[in-house]
């Protein structure tokens, strides 16, 4: 087991220093992070060792559930308690820090009003460590092959801000790379070849499909840990955008037995749902493939840098829910859905992600 809160490689150590606001946001920040990893450290305990079963009922479990809270509680005093301090305009070098958690964007990437690093397409994470997966009774419901929570560490990526459209997959058949989506006509609602949808995500695609266009693109499909990070960050959220209850103007899902949209709409249509770095549709809208084979026990087995998931397997992982899924089960950002590589449907689709180094 290794230390228990290590936050991002990219984010800045500096001492707080008065009179300089970025400065003490950046610690501020960092010990925010340290004190949430913390709670959910003990809370965790050693991951490897209380969720091997996935037993919900050991009693061990609620102060588990208890700590956790108590860890989020701490980050939230700290930050209440924090001093404020005057602004000194010109005293922060351009670019070199973004956001509270004083992120660093990497070449080609600007920091956004929102404190994330984003240039036309993808938002930068990143490198450092997250918590994958979810621990009963600190994170319900918790599946079996969703446990053990576990310390991951991630070399820095980009990702897709959002879903691959219609659109862009289209350039990559125009190309003679990318093949028409499987059954298309089978249903009005496979979206390519319908009016007015070259901007909802490109759906009834395989995995080989996805992972083609993704390689076209000059990326790849982002493996299963990354896309996780990329959705939750490093606080061990249970929604893109935080612990609210999902809505329908978080997520296109499905919310008090009906469908906010009834299929597909266009991406990124719900900024409140965004993730702590910037990406939109973690939860909702399409399904998405990632790279990763599926296996039940993967988390026992993987590598905690860089996991690649299982060497080979039957089926592949897909991630996030789509606009079918019901919002309180299907969109928890730990949720593990898998199914055949050449499966196609309406609600699948995918995003690209491309490694920074
Ligand atoms: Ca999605």
């Amino acid at each position: 087991m290794s230390e228990p809160a290590k936050p991002d490689a990219a984010i800045t150590n500096r001492a707080p220093t008065p009179g300089r606001r970025l400065v003490a946001a950046i610690a501020a920040g960092l010990v925010v992070v340290t004190a949430i990893l913390l709670g959910v450290y003990f809370g965790a305990g050693n991951p490897g060792g209380t969720a091997t079963k996935g037993d919900a009922e050991t009693p061990a479990l609620e102060s588990e559930a208890e700590r956790a809270r108590a860890g989020r509680q701490a980050a939230a005093r700290i930050l209440e308690e924090a001093e404020p301090v005057e602004d000194e305009p010109g005293t922060t070098p351009a670019g070199s820090a973004c956001g509270e958690l004083g992120l660093e964007c990497p070449p080609e990437y600007s920091c956004t009003p929102l404190g994330t690093c984003e240039n036309a397409t993808m938002v930068a994470v990143p490198a450092g460590v997250f918590w994958m997966g979810c621990a009963p009774g600190a994170e319900d419901p918790c599946n079996r092959d969703e446990q053990p929570v576990h310390e991951v560490t991630l070399s820095s990526f980009a990702i897709d801000r959002t879903e691959v459209t219609v659109g862009a997959y289209r350039k990559c058949m125009e190309a003679g790379v990318c093949t028409e989506p499987v059954n298309r006509m089978a249903t009005r609602r496979c979206n390519l070849g319908f009016p007015n949808r070259d901007d909802h995500p490109v759906n009834c695609v395989t995995w080989d499909q996805a992972s083609r266009y993704c390689l076209w693109a000059m990326g790849r499909l982002p493996t299963e840990a990354e896309w996780e990070k990329a959705a939750r960050g490093l606080d061990r959220r249970r929604y893109p955008w935080g612990e609210a209850a999902p809505t329908c103007s978080r997520a296109n899902l499905f919310i008090e037995n009906k469908q906010c949209r009834g299929g597909t709409e266009p991406v990124g249509s719900h900024p409140a749902g965004r993730s702590p770095y910037g990406a939109l549709d973690m939860t909702g809208n399409a399904l998405e493939w990632v790279a990763d084979y599926y296996d039940a026990h993967a988390y026992f087995l993987s590598d905690s840098v860089d996991p690649r998931g299982p060497p080979s397997g039957t089926d592949r992982v897909l991630r996030g829910g789509s606009y079918g899924d019901a919002s309180d089960i299907g969109h928890r950002v730990w949720m593990r859905y898998h199914l055949p590589p050449d499966t196609t449907g309406q609600h699948i689709g995918f995003r690209c992600a491309r490694s920074l180094r």
